[in-house]
């Protein structure tokens, strides 16, 4: 779905009519979290999908992560409070947690990250789709996001990205970008000393992505490469046919020093573009997929 399609998909499901769409209440899209109005049964959903996470992540997701959700006021007893959450996260990296409605605009989306704030979806899956996330809700946006933003090297990074963002909307050049977000952010794999290790929050939220991400023999993992990356195009509605290794996260910090400019006329929308599951002679693999998972399915949706 374009962008668009997700904020008419969005309304739908809040039940706005269409056309309303440009009015949220405040400009920046943020709303109350709304603590206290959690029921039961959504605190329920929270804990379901936590205790899930934590059997599945020790030995799975990097020490950052695991070590980031320590230090923070998340348990599996009920849905975060954003306020006592951006405490903690301000003291150590100048952070804060946002709500907002699901998916924000991408100029929105951007403002908010180069100012430190994370806006998160307020709302929760409901129990019925427990695997099944249209968009952001907050347990992607909190169990998968936040940990890692009490690391000084990815808050630094995820601003940048921020800040990125809005060039690249004025060069025109965010698709290019979006990409290098997808599969360091949202998907990336960090190689530790252990062997390989989950950093990205689209994996750590999902109990089957952060399985099959380390130890399914189906998806290529390969070392990460910026222009590589800026090239490849990717699934948005299932696991990723193909994941990008960093040997630490000072590599993110790097990235964010880039200037994209000149990089964006190399990796111009007229060169070439890899499909998602592709492996090139150059790619540095550290394990070639068999692509047995995506073979036996239907193309879904590229971006
Ligand atoms: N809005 N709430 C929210 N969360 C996102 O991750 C998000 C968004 N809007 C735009 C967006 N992501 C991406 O399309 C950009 O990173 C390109
Ligand atoms: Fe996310």
């Amino acid at each position: 779905m374009d962008m668009q399609a997700q904020l008419q998909a969005l309304n739908t499901k809040h039940g706005l009519a269409a056309g309303e769409s440009g009015k949220p209440e405040r400009p920046d899209w943020t709303i109350d979290q709304g603590w206290e109005r959690y029921t039961a049964q959504e605190h329920g959903v929270w804990k379901t999908l936590f205790e899930r996470q934590s059997k599945l992540l020790p030995g799975r997701a990097c020490d950052e992560f695991v070590q980031g959700m320590r230090e923070l006021p998340i348990g599996p007893d009920e849905i975060p409070d954003f306020r006592r959450l951006s405490e903690v996260l301000m003291k150590r990296t100048g952070w804060q947690v946002v709500a907002v409605p699901g998916l924000v605009p991408d100029d929105v989306f951007f403002e908010h990250l180069a100012h430190r704030r994370f806006p998160s979806g307020h709302f929760i899956r409901k129990p019925h789709e427990l695997d099944y996330l249209e968009e952001p809700d907050v347990f992607h946006d909190v169990f998968g996001h936040v940990p890692m933003l009490m690391n000084p090297v990815i808050a630094d990074y995820i601003q940048a990205y921020g800040e990125g963002g809005l060039r690249a909307q004025r060069l025109g050049r965010l698709t290019q970008l979006a990409r290098v977000y997808w599969y360091t952010v949202e998907f990336g794999l960090l190689r530790q000393k252990e062997g390989l290790r989950i950093y990205g929050a689209g994996i750590a939220s999902s109990s089957t992505e952060s399985v099959f991400s380390l130890e399914s023999p189906s998806p290529n993992r390969i070392r990460f490469d910026l222009e590589r990356v800026m090239r490849t195009h990717y699934r948005i509605d299932d696991f990723q046919e193909s994941y990008f290794v960093i040997d630490d996260l000072e590599q993110l910090l790097e990235l964010s020093r880039i200037d994209f400019a000149p990089l964006y006329e190399r990796v111009d929308d007229g060169g070439p573009a890899y499909r998602p599951g592709e492996v090139l002679p150059g790619d540095q693999v550290i394990h070639r997929g068999t692509g047995a998972y995506h073979a036996g399915r239907l193309k879904g949706a590229l971006k």
